[in-house]
């Protein structure tokens, strides 16, 4: 797939009302949401970093300031530069917050609770871990699932296709 299309799959997933905007409020929930579903309390310094990450990102992303984040807006953002400057670390502190045992990756459960937490359907998280568990040694690191987000958003690689769940897109 293209990039274009990565993004759009990427941006349909980030406006969850479905209007056309990535409100500042709705970006911002993600990280509240995540620790919920994943068993993790407000007073988690992890939910504090992955909020403060997810701040990060919104300024980053919304670039007139205006706490809307158009397809455009976004479109004009979203690569490699951005990735690496604020991404990473808000991608990053939501995987620590599925990694229930904090040893730098999550097994299969771990990894199916972070996709239902993200709001991903959970029928495509075996195909999803599998793809990832290219070693097969049944773990994916934070390093192997981040570099496959960078590859989703900078080739439209496939691979991060289905643990996005764009892949429901295609079928
Ligand atoms: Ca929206
Ligand atoms: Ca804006
Ligand atoms: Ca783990």
């Amino acid at each position: 797939m293209d990039t274009t299309t990565a993004k759009s799959h990427i941006f349909a997933m980030l406006d969850v009302d479905g209007d056309g905007v990535i409100s500042r409020p709705e970006y911002l929930a993600r990280p509240g949401r995540a620790a919920s579903a994943l068993g993790r309390d407000e007073g988690d310094p992890l939910v504090a970093a992955a909020r403060a990450a997810h701040e990060r990102v919104y300024a980053s992303m919304d670039a007139d300031g205006d706490g809307r984040v158009t397809f455009e807006e976004y479109a004009a953002w979203a690569g490699a530069g951005a990735f690496d400057e604020v991404c990473r670390q808000a991608l990053g502190s939501l995987f620590d917050l599925a990694d229930a045992d904090a040893d730098g990756a999550l097994g299969r459960a771990e990894f199916t609770r972070l996709r239902a937490a993200l709001g991903n359907p959970a029928d495509s998280a075996a195909k999803a871990f599998d793809a990832l568990n290219a070693d097969g040694d049944g773990r994916v690191g934070r390093d192997e699932y981040l570099a496959s987000i960078r590859d989703f958003v900078t080739d439209g690689a496939s691979l991060m296709a289905e643990t996005l769940h764009a892949g429901s897109v295609r079928d």
